[in-house]
Parts: structure tokens; C-alpha cells; sequence
């Protein structure tokens, strides 16, 4: 990637970087089925069969205000709503297309909705936009091993009408960017087969996106599938290869660095139960310290967490997912120093946890239970003073540093000149 490339992803990207944490939210018409937002595809339901969730959709409890009170207070800085998933349902007033959230029975253009309640809490504000679209008549079903109407020659279409869907798509694109006000991530998804890069005539689209809104941040995946999105792609640079990777579901081992060994931004993607679109039978959620967990290996290798819920058909985020969004906002709120602004510390993850830092600030995240003291090894004689991060009291140190330290608690953070501690919310 080219230096001036470089440089503008830097300085695009430095809010991005501070944020660490935003809401992923993954809504639409399959959240009538609620298995799933594949659903079209995993169960080969056609255009027809499929119809029934337009004709009903009628999200009469939406109030994103709510949902953007609840990010906020779960210590999210930003957000990203699907303003359309593969199945090809608008979300927004699309001029473009009568599949949309307006000629159903709600009426509403809840893009809009979204963007104005999000922004309105001091939120920053991301669309999701699908490259796929299993419902645009000119979408190439054929050879697609991921269309829903992949096994039937009635449904084949013209590859060479690829064309006329890609118009379309740049021009939804142009729509999200030129009517919507400033938006701070475009979110595509997702290349994969040879439908990648200039198959999407990435390069035309980039720079209209460059064009209308020189300050939004775009993900890897006009180049990446979904299983790629961790990786960015120095080796063929482009002005597509986007301003962050997007691991889906993984944490990456040791953070993404670029051919230089320099860090770059990047973003996992992790749902808060199995599935990104509302499943209705799905109670596998994960708790408020396993996301604290996760939220807290991300900012020690310089990544963000994007987080998800799926709403269900009337609009409204699952309890399930609220009640944990609610401690991890009590936990941000104690310790979000240890998060917001920080990155990776530069030595190496010690036994018991993890380490983030700010400037001279180190903090250590204690993450296996502790009878005893933690040993601090690797840090020399560097550290001048060491606090409890949660109410500033002061930890019972021995010196050398690289001897011990006796948190009462199991969990704490550690900063130089000064360390903290602080505990997590018990594992349900
Ligand atoms: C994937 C999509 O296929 C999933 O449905 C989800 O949107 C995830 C974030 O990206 O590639």
C-alpha cells in the first residue's frame, strides 16, 4: 500500500482506534423466521416462498432510540446496522428498488431511524452493506455456490446482466453516502469465489465513496470473503484493500500486522449468541465476562470489538442480549480507561492475562482466579506505583517488580507509573 494510502487510513482511522467498541446489529425481514439471516439460502426458500416476510413485516416496536441508549450505556462508541443483508431487503428508500422497509406495512425508513437516534446519543454511525443479493433479478445465480436458487436452471441467469446489478449496487452505495448525512463506516460483505476486487468495479466505487465522504472508513472486504477478513491484502495494494480487517468470530493470535510488521486496524466481529439475524430458539449467549474477556484480548493485540444482536420482528434488541450489554456497561464504566485509547503494551502476555496500555500507563487485566501473587515478570524495576483501577486504592506491592503484587481481587489492572485492579462480574 502506497504511503500516501498509508497516511490517510492513519488519519482516518484514529477515532476508530480510540473507540475499540461498537454495536453490530443484524436486522431484516429474517427475523421473521428467526433462524438466522442465511436463512433464504440454508433452506433454498424462492422469491415466492420468501414473499410472505415482506407482505408481513410490520416492526411496530422499533425505537431505535432505545437501542442507541443501550449502546451507549453498554460503553459502545459506535455502530453498524445492516441496511441490506444478502437477501436483498432494503432497510432504507431506496429509489432504486421496491423491496424496501417503506412498501411494507411499517413504512418507515428505518436506516434513517437509526442514524438520526445513534448520532443523537453522540454515537458514530456505520451501515452494513451487502455485496450479494439473492432478490436483484440480475444477482448471477449461476455458479454461485451461496444462491439460495443455486440448483435450479430455471433460476440461472445471465452472467453477462452482472452489469446491471452492479449499477445498481454503486448506486445504492451513492444513495447511503449523498442522502444520509456523514456516515463513519461503510461496511461491505463480502467477496469470495472470483466475484472480488474490479469484479465489483472496486476501484470506480471506491472513489466515488472517496469522493462524496473523504472521511469514512471502509472494511477489507470489497477484497476479503468472510473466513479472509482478517487478513488485508499488502501484497496487491489498492484503494480497496480498505482502512481496517474484519476477522469474523476469531480473535487473531497475535493481532494483523502488514508485510512491515506494522500494526493494522482491524475489527472481530463476534455475535453475542450463534447468529447474527435474530434466532428465535438461540440461547447460547455468551456472558458479560466473556465479552469483557474477548473486548479486553482485542485492545491488547490493538484491535476493536464489534459486537452483535439481532432484533426480532417487532424491532426489539433480545432481554438476553440487554441483560449482558447492561454489566458490560457497569464494567466499562469502572474500567474503561483500560480500554478506550489503548493498545497493545509491548511486552509480552503474561501468564495470568493480558495487558493494555495508554502512554505510561499499563493496565493488567487479571484473568485466571488468584490465591496468591502475581508475578510481574519482564517489567524490570519500571513500575513506580500501582492502584486498583476500580476505586484508586492502592495494591500491596513487593519490590522487585518482577516479584509480586496481592490483589484481593481476581482481576486487576496494572499501569505504569501507576497500576489498578478491578473485578469482573461473575461467570454465569
Ligand atoms: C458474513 C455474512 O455472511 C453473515 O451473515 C454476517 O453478516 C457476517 C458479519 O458476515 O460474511
Amino acid at each position: 500500500m502506497s504511503q500516501t494510502l498509508i497516511q490517510e487510513r492513519t488519519e482516518r482511522t484514529e477515532w476508530f482506534l480510540h473507540d475499540r467498541f461498537g454495536m453490530f446489529i443484524h436486522w431484516g425481514l429474517y427475523a421473521i423466521p428467526a433462524r438466522g439471516e442465511w436463512v433464504r439460502s440454508v433452506e433454498r426458500i424462492s422469491n415466492e416462498d420468501y414473499q410472505p416476510y415482506f407482505d408481513e413485516f410490520n416492526p411496530d416496536r422499533y425505537d431505535p432510540k432505545a437501542w442507541a441508549k443501550a449502546a451507549k450505556a453498554a460503553g459502545m462508541k459506535y455502530a453498524v446496522l445492516t441496511a441490506k443483508h444478502h437477501d436483498g431487503f432494503c432497510l432504507f428508500d431506496s429509489k432504486l428498488t421496491d423491496y424496501k422497509s417503506t412498501n411494507t406495512a411499517c413504512g418507515r425508513d428505518l436506516v434513517r431511524e437509526f442514524l438520526d437516534a445513534f448520532r443523537e446519543e453522540g454515537l458514530k454511525v456505520g451501515l452494513y452493506y451487502s455485496l450479494l443479493d439473492w432478490h436483484h433479478p440480475d444477482y448471477p445465480a449461476y455458479g454461485d455456490r451461496i444462491h439460495p436458487m443455486r440448483d435450479n436452471e430455471a433460476y440461472r441467469r445471465d452472467p453477462a446482466r452482472f452489469g446491471v446489478y452492479l449499477d445498481y449496487m454503486h448506486g445504492q452505495v451513492r444513495e447511503l453516502l449523498t442522502e444520509y448525512g456523514k456516515l463513519d463506516i461503510m461496511w461491505f460483505d463480502f467477496s469470495y469465489d472470483d466475484l472480488k476486487g474490479e469484479k465489483w468495479r472496486a476501484t470506480e466505487l471506491m472513489e466515488m465513496i472517496r469522493s462524496e465522504q473523504p472521511y469514512i472508513i471502509v472494511d477489507n472486504r470489497l477484497e476479503a470473503s468472510g473466513e479472509e477478513g482478517g487478513s488485508i491484502y499488502t501484497d496487491n495494494p489498492s484503494i480497496y484493500s480498505g482502512d481496517f480487517a474484519s476477522p469474523e468470530q476469531i480473535i487473531p493470535p497475535a493481532g494483523i500486522t502488514d508485510n512491515n510488521g506494522r500494526s493494522i486496524p482491524w475489527e472481530a466481529c463476534i455475535t453475542l449468541n450463534n447468529n447474527w439475524g435474530y434466532g428465535a430458539s438461540d440461547h447460547t449467549y455468551k456472558t458479560a465476562k466473556t465479552v469483557i474477556r474477548k473486548l479486553t484480548e482485542c485492545v491488547s493485540k490493538n484491535g476493536n470489538l464489534l459486537l452483535n444482536v439481532g432484533p426480532d420482528a417487532k424491532g426489539e434488541i433480545p432481554l438476553q442480549s440487554l441483560v449482558v450489554l447492561e454489566e458490560v456497561g457497569e464494567w466499562l464504566r469502572k474500567n474503561g480507561d483500560s480500554i478506550y485509547g489503548c493498545g497493545e503494551a509491548g511486552f509480552s502476555k503474561p501468564e495470568w492475562g493480558r495487558y493494555t496500555r495508554k502512554g505510561n500507563k499499563l493496565y493488567a487485566h487479571l484473568l485466571e482466579e488468584s490465591v496468591g501473587p502475581v508475578n510481574l515478570a519482564g517489567l524490570g524495576d519500571r513500575v513506580k506505583s500501582a492502584r486498583l483501577l476500580a476505586d484508586g486504592s492502592e495494591l500491596f506491592v513487593t519490590r522487585p517488580w518482577n516479584a509480586t503484587l496481592y490483589p484481593n481481587d481476581a482481576f486487576f489492572n496494572f499501569a505504569q507509573p501507576e497500576h489498578f485492579t478491578y473485578p469482573l462480574p461473575d461467570e454465569r
